[in-house]
Order: C-alpha cells, then structure tokens, then sequence
C-alpha cells in the first residue's frame, strides 16, 4: 500500500520523533495534539520535550513542509495513536486519552485506511477497545480497514537512532493488516520487522519492560543483602555477570519513568492471580527511595531536621532531563518531609522549577551549605567530576553515592568519606 499522507495523533516522546521521521522520508504528515501550547510551540518552531537531535529534526521537518501541526485530524491513508496510557487510581490502565484519539479520528475514516495503536496497552485493548469504536463508522476491521497494534520501543535519550534501528513489531487484527503495517513502517524502519496477531504485541511490549522492572528489582534486593553480608555488590554483579547465562542490571535509588514503572501493573490489573513475582518486583522498586532515606539515616542519625543536604541529579534516570516519576524528585520529598534542607541540582534543568523543587542554577550554588552530599542520577557531567572539582566548593566531608559513580584511589585518597549504595562501607545495622 501506499503512504501519502498519514496523521499523528499525540506529540509527544514518541509521536514527534515518529512524526518527523516519516516526513523526512517523504509522506506528508499531520501532527495532532489536544494541548494547544503544544501545537502552538511547534508551529512557532518551539519544543516542549527535550531529546538529542529532535528539536534539529523537527525544524527540518516543519522546513520541508511535510510536517504540520494541528488541533484536529484530518483525512489521512493511515493514523497512528501515540498518546500516552498512565495509570489511574489502583494501578490501573487509564485508556481515557487512547480512547478519545481513536474517536477523534472517526470522521474522518475512509475505505483502505490503516489505523495503529502505538500506546502502551492493557492485553486486548486494539480487538476489545479500539475495533468497535472504528467499526462505528459502519466501516468494517480487517475488511475495509486495517488495524495493528505496533508498540514504541525506543530508549529516552536515544530515541531518533532507536526509532529507525530498532526491530519493530507490528501486531494485526489480521495478517492484511499486519502486512499493510509493515508498509507503513518499511518507509523508515531499518531494523526487522516482525509480523504477529495484536495481543501478541501487546503482550510482548508489557514483557519486554516487566523483565526489565523484575531485573532492576533483584539487583537493589542484592543490594540489600550485600550490604547485611558485608559484600560490594558492584564487583559481586560485575563478575557473576561473567557467567554466559547471567546479566545482572544494576541496583539504584528506583525505577523512575513513565514506562517500566508502570507498565507492569497494567499486568497485574488484568491477571492479579498469576502476576504475584511481577507485583512483588514493583513493590521492591517502589520502596528503594525509602531504603535510600534509611541509608542516609545510618550514615548522619535519624534525626534529620535542619540539616542541610545537597542532592544531585534529579532526573528519572541517567541522560535525560525527564523528571516523571523520578525516584530522586521522591527522595527529595521524603527528606523534606524529615524536616531536611534540601538543595537539588540538575545538569539538564539547572535553575528550573521541577514538581515543588527548585534546581540551583549551577553545581556550586547546590553544595554552597551542604553537609552532606548524595549523589542519586548518574549523568555523565556529574560522574566525571574529581574530588578537587569539590572539595574547596563545599565543607561538607560526607558523600553518599548511590549510583557507584565516585570510585577509585582518587576518591579513597581524599578527604572525602564516600559510602556507596550496595557496598560494605555503610555504618549501622544491617
Ligand atoms: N534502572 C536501574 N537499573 C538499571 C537500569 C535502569 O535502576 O540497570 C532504572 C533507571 O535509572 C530508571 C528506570 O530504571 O529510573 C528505567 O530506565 P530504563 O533505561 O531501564 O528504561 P526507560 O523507562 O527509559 O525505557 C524503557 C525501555 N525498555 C526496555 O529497555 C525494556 C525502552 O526500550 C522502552 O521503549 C521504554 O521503556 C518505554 O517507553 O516503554
């Protein structure tokens, strides 16, 4: 089949990068959000997310004149849904924005049309959910148009080369649809793509983040135990790792983000009674920010009121300036509510306002009063700084480096005293 026009429906991480990529490949392409800042930004070349390389590719793309943005969709060969599925209450799936793209686009459907769903998804969303809402329009799936449910893959940071490079999977409501699919995505996808039904797919997607969630829960419970049996789990982890058959992820302060921390529970939610290993993995993830506190507590005593407490790094993970669901913005608040003065500081948003925490402005304001120093998201800048980068910055001593960054003879030899999460060094009872 071929793509002239296709319509985008949500631009954010992963609709603007899918959007603009289809149009520096040729298909016009219209970009639909509900936010008018949004929409409005763009138009005036302005983007509201941060990802290496996006903000050129996007003005190329509006440049070319393939990429327009809008409020609404409109007549299209194909519309792809990439809005976002958070949870609501309870842990559970909020479809709610799934839901009203799909309807959106109904008036505007036509015979030979293809529609997919990239959002992440409960099992059985795309036939249950998505079909019958199409079908409305009296036009019938997998006869006069076709489905397929084709899930986002990408890692934040590396989105625009994962985007063309990775494999991709496309899941129909039938094979025509599967293969109709895979036209669309062969225009720039570079990587296999792989046809199968779409719960398949749903499925798959949920998996892939679940055995990451489950992976990082093990490694913060090795963690834990390391530090009761006088281990580094860091060495311990490097060298099991050199097992054929074993790859160990790394333990830290939680698992942030909005995908891997949440996908999971859209398991749990349709099948609670055989999904006890992954609620299990959740809980432990969920707790670390605690855990992280109760190391802070053992290296300066419970008693945390007033004192002054510099955090780096703010971010969900490593590389990125996304904030959502970011343990260390967690541990931040839980050392405030512990009567704590806190400053944070984040290399990708210094002096910005991020969910009630105000970033100092550069990495010696954040240490100008500290006491003690944790070091929470191990962002390049942040991990190739040398002890005398600090040490006449600040006359805090004590360092907790929950991200294994500050290693090495430089780091014993000086007058800093570092304790590392996962390690043998952390003081009181384990
Ligand atoms: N983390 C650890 N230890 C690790 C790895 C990660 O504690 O060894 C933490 C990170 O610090 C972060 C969280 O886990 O807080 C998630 O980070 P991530 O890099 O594992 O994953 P995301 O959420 O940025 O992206 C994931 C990716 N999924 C997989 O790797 C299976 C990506 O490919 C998906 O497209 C994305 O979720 C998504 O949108 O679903």
């Amino acid at each position: 089949m071929d793509f002239k026009k296709i319509c985008v429906l949500g631009l954010g991480y992963i609709g603007l990068p899918t959007a603009s990529t289809f149009s520096m490949n040729g298909v016009n392409v219209v970009g639909v959000d509900i936010n008018p800042q949004v929409v409005n930004g763009l138009q005036e070349g302005q983007l509201h997310i941060q990802e290496p390389g996006l903000r050129t590719l996007v003005q190329s793309a509006l440049e070319s004149g393939n990429l327009i943005v809008k409020h609404k969709p409109e007549t299209a060969d194909a519309f792809i849904i990439a809005v976002p599925t958070p949870f609501r209450e309870g842990k559970r799936a909020d479809l709610s924005f799934v839901i009203a793209a799909t309807e959106s686009i109904v008036p505007f459907l036509r015979p030979g049309n293809l529609v997919v769903l990239e959002s992440t998804s409960p099992p059985g969303t795309t036939e249950k959910i998505i079909a019958p809402i199409l079908e409305s329009t009296g036009l019938k799936v997998g006869q006069d148009i076709y489905l397929a449910y084709s899930p986002e893959r990408v890692l934040p940071g590396q989105i625009l080369r994962e985007l063309i490079e990775n494999a991709r999977v496309i899941g129909g409501i039938d094979e025509k649809s599967a293969q109709t699919g895979k036209d669309l995505y062969r225009i720039f996808v570079k990587g296999n793509i792989i046809l199968t039904n779409a719960a398949t797919a749903e499925m798959i997607k949920l998996m892939e983040n679940t055995y990451r969630d489950v992976n990082i829960a093990i490694a913060n419970e090795f963690s834990r135990l390391a530090d009761r049996f006088g281990v580094n789990v860091w060495e311990a982890i490097d060298i099991a790792n050199l097992h054929p058959r074993v790859n160990i992820l790394k333990p830290g302060i939680g698992v942030g983000g909005h995908c891997i921390s949440v996908d999971p529970w859209f398991l749990v939610e349709a099948a609670p009674d055989l999904s006890k290993l992954i609620t299990t993995a959740r809980l432990v993830n969920d707790s670390q920010p605690e855990y992280v506190i109760q190391l802070i507590q053992r290296v300066v005593g419970a008693d945390l009121q007033g004192m002054n407490i510099a955090l780096l790094g703010l971010a969900y993970k490593a590389g990125v300036d996304d904030m959502r669901e970011s343990p260390a913005v967690q541990i931040a608040h839980l050392l405030m509510a512990k009567g704590a003065a806190v400053a944070v500081y984040d290399p990708f948003r210094p002096g910005e306002e991020i969910e009630g925490l105000k970033s100092a402005a550069s990495f010696p304001d954040v240490l100008q009063n500290a006491e003690l120093i944790v070091f929470l998201v191990g962002h390049t800048s942040l991990v190739d700084l040398v002890p005398s980068d600090l040490k006449d910055l600040t006359k805090a001593r004590l360092i907790i480096d929950a991200v294994n960054g500050w290693t090495g003879e430089e780091w014993t030899r000086s007058p800093f005293h570092i304790y590392h999460l996962g390690s043998d060094d952390f003081p009181g009872e384990k």
